[in-house]
């Protein structure tokens, strides 16, 4: 998946029946939604430059379970 860098904002919607959260780390931005409740929704507004971001869910251990992708931006 690859952006043009600018500002976005993230709308997340959790459809699973887990607590969720979206992470986005990479190049000047450390930022994470509250914990979304299953049904719930959130927003994440990120000013993403050139360089990889890491996008995960920083509940528990759903990182290493697979909620995790690398984004580029170019
Ligand atoms: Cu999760």
């Amino acid at each position: 998946m690859t952006f043009t860098p600018g500002t976005y904002t993230f709308d997340v919607k959790n459809g699973g029946s887990a607590t969720h959260a979206l992470k986005i780390v990479g190049p000047g931005v450390d930022k994470s939604t509250s914990d979304i409740a299953a049904g719930k929704s959130a927003t994440l507004t990120v000013t993403l430059k050139a360089g990889t971001y890491d996008v995960n869910c920083p509940v528990a251990n759903h990182k290493m379970l697979g909620m995790d992708v690398k984004i580029k931006v170019a």
